[in-house]
């Protein structure tokens, strides 16, 4: 077995892939170079799977785009370099479903990654995420690397960021509805509830990406997706339903929507892995809302 590094071990994702040395930020400062550089260079692994990235929801996006920007393209670009010259042979980097622009035709799919400007409310986490397909390309070009990145849709799962502001849909809303049901409070969500995602759950990136790391080696971006549209008001529904909160839902239309709806083709993974079955929302959602209570209040937020 290849010696695998994975990058963001303590992160949502990262802490569901096996791996025989997982780093948080506490481990090496990948925005480092030095740190980063010296870390390889020690332990040279074979296999990275590089799932560390700052990230955040709608609100953190629109409001941190200079951190967004800089700490993302400083980690993808000292990871991948580091890589490539301390003799790693396999390396999977995340894209994000935000990287499309955002007037396009739908489904998306990988070729159209850069056809335009990516949504304003994300576009320099989107421009950062951009630039590892750019690095990535090039370093196949250059170097006869055969790095590879995948796209997945909004991931959510337990060990998420279940920040009030700055985290995802699922999250931020887990823990809000939470909070009123213990306090007897009415619960806020943010917008119309009318835009449209694609939820997937953590484990199930996981599982993909522990296959594809070892048997993807395409150039194209591989899309995770389970290409099933669910509104914020469905997820809202699903959220109040799994906590049995009895309050009143106040909808507030001066938040953000985002982006409308971001619909993708998940053609190529499902031909790769025909049998590979998506956990349903509503279970995925089961499980996440369990271990947050589970863990709460030691929960990352
Ligand atoms: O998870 P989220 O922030 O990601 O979801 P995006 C935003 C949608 O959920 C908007 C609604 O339609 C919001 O109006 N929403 C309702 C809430 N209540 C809440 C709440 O309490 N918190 C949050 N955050 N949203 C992110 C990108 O966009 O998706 C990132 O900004 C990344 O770059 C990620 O790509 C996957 O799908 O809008």
């Amino acid at each position: 077995m290849a010696k695998r590094l994975v990058t963001g071990g303590t992160g949502m994702v990262g802490s569901a892939i096996p791996a025989d040395l997982k780093i948080g930020r506490k481990d090496c400062n990948l925005g480092d170079w030095q740190a980063v550089n010296a870390f390889f260079e020690k332990e040279k692994p074979e296999e990275v799977i590089h799932t560390a990235a700052k990230v955040g929801g709608v609100w953190a996006n629109m409001h941190q785009k200079g951190d967004f920007f800089r700490e993302n393209v400083l980690m993808n670009t000292h990871v991948i370099e580091a890589a490539r010259l301390h003799g790693t042979k396999r390396l999977l980097a995340f894209l994000s479903t935000c990287v499309f622009p955002d007037q396009v035709s739908y489904p998306l799919d990988p070729q159209k990654i850069h056809l335009g400007p990516p949504h304003r409310s994300n576009d320099a986490y989107a421009y950062a995420k951009r630039m590892v397909d750019v690095q990535l390309q090039a370093y196949r070009e250059q170097y006869g690397l055969e790095y590879i990145s995948v796209i997945p849709t909004n991931i959510y799962g337990p060990n998420d960021l279940f920040d009030l502001e700055n985290g995802h849909v699922v999250p931020a809303l887990i823990h809000r509805c939470f909070l009123a049901r213990e306090k007897g409070e009415d619960l806020s969500v943010w917008g119309s509830g009318k835009p449209l995602r694609e939820f997937i759950f953590s484990e199930d990136v996981a599982q993909l990406s522990d296959w594809a790391v070892s048997n993807y080696t395409e150039a194209e971006p591989l899309i995770f997706s389970t290409s099933e549209e669910v509104s914020i008001k469905e997820m809202v529904e699903m959220i109040v339903e799994l906590l049995n909160f009895k309050g009143k839902l106040i909808w507030q239309s001066d938040k953000p929507d985002g982006q409308f709806r971001k619909p993708s083709d998940n053609s190529k993974i499902r031909s790769l892995l025909p049998n590979f079955q998506f956990t349903p929302v509503y279970e995925g959602l089961k499980k996440t809302i369990s271990w947050f209570e589970e863990n709460y209040p030691q929960i990352r937020k």
